[in-house]
């Protein structure tokens, strides 16, 4: 499926598809998100925005599939990790930090851990979705533990006796308090970010590309 059409992929439905959608619309973009279409031609310039799980985006980016995508840095830099261990291409360069999606990946325990350090998590068990960015940051400060892998309800863990501990997002604090749990380590701070993939582009994409850059700017700093 090669033509010259520009391929953005943003997330479908979730916390960073209206923001998105939003910029796009901004930056000039007529789009039309009719019904449940995989592929979306804008109408008014020479590009297909692809929505998808924003798992996928960053797979999709660095295979080259989509030459742009949106995506939080915490998949970004878990997925990286992830294909990095599994020797798979992992090319990408950052065009512009977003205004949107900010939150952070941190580590929480029951409200009632004497918490003093990493050191107290050591041979734990601990539940996350991002275990690549909790193995670097765990290990970079001499802790062994054990990953308990839950792609949802991370924050019910440990009640449940699943783990002793969460690595999760966390951007007001009321679902870790809602938990019984207590927000003790950041250890990765995230925003929506654009990316590219490693596909070269024909000089109108390059053109079209350079134009969408000067228009988010332009966006994010009339709101700034
Ligand atoms: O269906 P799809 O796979 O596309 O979406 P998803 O369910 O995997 O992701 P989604 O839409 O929940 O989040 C997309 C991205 O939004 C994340 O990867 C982050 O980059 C960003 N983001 C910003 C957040 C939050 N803030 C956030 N608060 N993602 C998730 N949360 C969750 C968190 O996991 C926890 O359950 O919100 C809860 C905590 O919120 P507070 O306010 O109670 O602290
Ligand atoms: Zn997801």
């Amino acid at each position: 499926m090669q033509n010259n059409r520009l391929r953005i992929a943003m997330q479908k439905s979730g916390r960073l598809s209206k923001e998105t959608e939003a910029l796009l619309k901004r930056c000039g973009l007529k789009l039309n998100f009719r019904d449940n279409r995989l592929i979306s031609p804008v109408e008014n310039l020479p590009i297909d925005i692809l929505r998808v799980r924003d798992d996928d985006i960053p797979g999709l980016v660095m295979d080259g599939v989509v030459d742009l995508g949106f995506i939080g840095e915490n998949v970004l830099e878990e997925e990286r990790l992830e294909r990095e261990a599994m020797e798979q291409p992992t090319e990408f360069t950052t065009l512009r930090r977003m205004d949107f999606g900010g939150c952070r990946l941190s580590l929480a325990v029951p409200e009632e851990f004497d918490y003093n350090g990493p050191q107290d998590l050591q041979q734990s068990r601990i539940a996350t979705s991002y275990p690549n960015l909790l193995r670097r940051y765990l290990s970079e400060r001499g802790v062994e533990f054990s990953s308990c892998m839950l792609k949802g309800s991370v924050e019910v863990a440990p009640r449940a006796g699943l783990a002793d501990s969460i690595c999760d997002l966390v951007s007001t604090g009321a679902t870790l308090e809602a938990n019984g749990l207590k927000e003790v380590e950041v250890i990765f701070k995230s925003k929506a970010t654009l990316i590219q993939g490693p596909r070269p582009l024909s000089d109108e994409q390059q053109a079209l590309v350079n134009k969408l850059l000067v228009r988010t700017n332009g966006v994010i700093q009339a709101k700034e």
